[in-house]
């Protein structure tokens, strides 16, 4: 016993470990209910967006049974957006999203009673159940710690992926660039930093207008360049090629060259250093959200209604300081090439061809043994560990054939490492991987979004149970997880709702210690409830190599863990898998979109 009530270690590991998850999914979900409002008052035609992917509305409208016959798209999204809304504050039944994944996890979540209800209500009984004196049973607090992690992972994390889909469209692979050498000397740089889209989509829009370009030019500048920081900035480099200028441990540095006019920051993984770093330039930084004021910034509130005004109000502020810019120092050779913009469908799209969209190439280079499992590398950065691990444990697993998906500032990274140009699958990834992304014009990393966006690797793996040869359960399936240098809660509440999504999730280190039993049960018994676990290491190497024994014992229990036989490409087996029948690095970039 170690607390004064008489709580033990496990009590108190528990209830510490639940509440990261209960803050990491209100994080996400008060995100995805501004995304959700946005996505009403667009549908209400209240803002200038539109809806630009008209499949996808129509594919939830079947998810929430929403009736599309003879009805407008606009009508379509406003009842969909409205039942979209009512799962944040559901008091009874279970979130519509959850019918999306395997019939058998669906069976699993059923009988463990884990099925979330409102978003809302899990992350509040989640808070409840551990107070002082409340919940006592470490296995049982674990069980709303995951109906909340699931509640964000295929509730509110998922709503926000696809509603933010439709509204500003579904990403298809293009090309951009990251890292700080794409600020430009002779622009006004507004840098977006946080993770809602609304408002850096509007910043977009304007920037472009005739009107402000006109501002810029009266100010001296060339132009207006936008570059993102964190997720805020993933969000429009997945969808508009925005270039990228930072991830979280790079947002100091960002303004450390003295050559931006404006920061405009939202919600989420902001340091509040910023401010004080800002002061020594002539930088403003601009906080547009009531949620997340600091001292020492301009507050601008954003207003989803006047969205472009909002936008323009900002950089005519930004616009304004370009003069006063002083002495600057861009590093014009830190810039990295990259091809983002994968989302579920374009994977579909990309490895069956136009006519025959499907996960069964995927599956089938699987099983025949030239990818050997997807691995998904998400998350923060953080400054106690090397800026190098994630790329360490990228590059371990790619040389084995086992192909990565990335979200996150995690995917910033590995960005600036050269993995997300496809001709990084020649010179990194094992020669099976290399040959299904050369021939598909893909590279061994692919990058999936900003940190709700893990809700895509979800449906990913689900599509690979669809197709069939994997399994009929994502525990089955030859995957792994991790978040090695994570910081922000939101990454354990992730990996818990892909612990009880079935999946096997390893992390540097975890906010367990001091309890060996309630460890035992993460690292072990989980695995009997879940089918997924979590596990622990610190070494990026030994944590690749971990993720790849997981893997392999999936493969075995599949009976598809034989020796691998290296069989080149013929013409036919190319054209099954690209269509094209050569390879064409990049060719992701310049096909048509999914959604045509
Ligand atoms: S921004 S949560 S540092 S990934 Fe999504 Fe990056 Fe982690 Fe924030």
């Amino acid at each position: 016993m170690i607390g004064v009530c008489g709580a033990t270690a496990e009590t108190v590991a528990s209830r510490n470990f639940c509440r990261a998850i209960a803050s990491g999914s209100a994080s996400h979900t008060d995100h995805a209910r501004e995304m959700v409002r946005g996505f009403i008052a667009t549908a209400k035609g209240e803002t200038e967006n539109t809806i630009k992917d008209a499949r996808k509305l129509n594919m939830l409208a079947q998810v929430f049974g929403v009736d599309t016959t003879d009805k407008e798209t606009r009508q379509i999204a406003l009842e969909v957006g409205q039942l979209a809304l009512a799962e944040f504050g559901k008091q009874e039944g279970t979130q519509y999203m959850l019918k999306r994944a395997p019939a058998k996890r669906q069976e699993i979540w059923k009988k463990l009673g884990v099925e979330p209800r409102g978003i809302d209500r899990e992350v509040v009984e989640l808070m409840h159940r551990t107070h002082m004196g409340v919940d006592q049973d470490h296995e049982n607090i674990m069980l709303q710690g995951s109906r909340c992690a699931l509640g964000d992972g295929w509730g509110s994390s998922m709503l926000s992926t696809e509603l933010t889909d439709i509204m500003f469209g579904t990403p298809v692979p293009i090309r951009a660039i990251v890292d700080l050498g794409v600020l430009k000397a002779d622009q006004v740089n507004v840098t977006v930093h946080g993770h809602e889209p609304l408002l850096a989509e509007a910043l977009c829009m304007a920037a472009e207008t005739p009107e402000m370009l006109a501002l810029a030019k009266k100010a001296g500048a060339k132009g207006i360049n936008l570059a993102g920081v964190c997720c805020t900035g993933n969000e429009i480099l997945m969808r508009r090629g925005i270039p990228v200028a930072a991830g979280f441990i790079q947002q100091e540095m960002v303004l450390a060259t003295g050559a931006v006019e404006a920061m405009v920051v939202d919600v989420q993984c902001v340091m509040q250093s910023v401010a004080q770093v800002a002061k020594s330039f002539h930088t403003e930084i601009i906080t547009t959200n009531y949620r997340a004021k600091m001292p020492d910034a301009v507050h601008i509130q954003f207003d989803e209604h006047h969205a472009l005004q909002s936008a323009k109000t900002i950089l005519t502020r930004a616009i304004g300081n370009f003069k006063k810019r002083g002495k600057f120092f861009i590093p014009t050779d830190s810039k990295v090439d990259v091809v983002v913009g994968f989302s579920h469908e374009t994977i579909n799209y990309m490895l069956g061809g136009r006519f025959r969209s499907s996960y069964r190439p995927l599956n089938d280079n699987i099983i025949n043994g030239r990818i050997r499992g997807v691995a998904a590398i998400v998350g923060c950065d953080n400054y106690k560990f090397d800026d190098n691990y994630h790329e360490i444990v990228a590059k371990e697993l790619i040389k084995n054939d086992v192909l990565v998906l990335a979200t996150g500032c995690a995917a910033t990274a590995l960005g600036r490492a050269g993995l997300l140009r496809p001709e990084a699958a020649t010179e990194f990834a094992g020669p099976g991987l290399a040959e299904v992304c050369e021939t598909v014009g893909m590279p061994p990393v692919l990058h999936m979004g900003s940190c709700v966006d893990n809700s895509r690797l979800l449906i990913a793996a689900t599509e690979m149970v669809r197709e069939g040869g994997l399994g009929d359960d994502l525990a089955d399936l030859p995957v792994s997880g991790t978040a090695p240098l994570w910081m922000s809660e939101k990454a354990v509440a992730i990996g818990q709702y892909f612990v009880a999504s079935g999946i096997h999730v390893i992390f540097q280190n975890l906010p367990v210690g001091g309890s060996k039993k309630f460890s035992k049960f993460l690292f072990d018994d989980c695995r009997k409830i879940y089918g997924g676990h979590w596990e622990m290491e610190a070494n990026p190497l030994e944590l690749a190599r971990k993720m790849i024994k997981n893997i392999d014992e999936k493969r075995e229990a599949l009976g598809i863990n034989k020796k691998r036989e290296r069989i080149l490409f013929d013409m036919a087996m190319r054209r099954d898998l690209g269509g094209t029948g050569k390879a064409v690095p990049g060719v992701g970039c310049t096909g048509p979109k999914p959604t045509e």
